[in-house]
């Protein structure tokens, strides 16, 4: 369990992250996905990382100190950029600069709507993250809308596509923000990698 969870900062850039030693377990998908309110109920902080019925609305990397040892990081929402700042993988140049870049990235956890298929852009995601070789997992979000053998189907659509094209399969964990499903199974997991 979480003891303490604080707000730390916001970056525009990845060079404004924490310079501090210590670990990032960083949150990602599209907006609207369930980022913000997974770390609310992980933390047990309601309004710690704002929830927005509207979409796309942070574009920030928001740092959050756990018990003053590890970072939760809210990462932006992807969705393809139309700007020139478009990188050839086409995320956003503050999201691919903090995933592929970033040092203090230990972990990402890509969440994924358990309600819906497989998305090209999570996919695509997910590739990019495979080519260069960031340690992730699937958290898939609103689960409590799903019955148990609707979750079961989620992570076998998932575990196919992903196997066409990977030999090893990332770990995969269902949560409700709404109810608190996965929140042990999360944190423990949280505790293993950090150790
Ligand atoms: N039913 C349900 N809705 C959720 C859940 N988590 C988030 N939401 C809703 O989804 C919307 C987007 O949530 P938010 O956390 O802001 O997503 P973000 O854009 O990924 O940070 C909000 O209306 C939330 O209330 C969940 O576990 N179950
Ligand atoms: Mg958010």
């Amino acid at each position: 369990m979480i003891a303490r969870a604080e707000f730390k900062c916001s970056s525009e850039r990845l060079g404004q992250v924490p310079k501090d030693g210590l670990k990032d377990i960083a949150f990602i998908g599209r907006s609207n996905v369930g980022k913000s309110s997974l770390i609310n109920m992980l933390t047990g902080r309601k309004g710690l990382a704002k929830v927005s019925g509207t979409p796309g609305k942070t574009r920030l990397i928001n740092h959050f100190l756990i018990d003053g040892e590890w970072y939760l990081v809210d990462l932006p929402g992807y969705g393809y950029a139309r700007t020139s700042k478009n990188q050839r993988s086409g995320f956003a140049k503050i999201i691919t600069d903090y995933v592929f870049k970033c040092e203090r990235l230990h972990f990402l956890f890509v969440l994924v709507d358990s309600r819906i298929e497989p998305q090209r852009i999570d996919l695509a995601f997910i590739e990019q993250l495979g080519i260069h070789g960031i340690p992730f997992g699937i958290i898939f979000t609103k689960c409590e809308k799903l019955s148990s053998a609707q979750r079961r189907r989620t992570i076998e659509t998932y575990s196919k596509r992903l196997s066409e094209q990977w030999e090893e399969l990332p770990p995969m964990l269902v949560s409700s923000s709404a109810n608190g499903m996965g929140k042990e199974e999360i944190l423990a997991f949280v505790d293993n990698i950090l150790k």
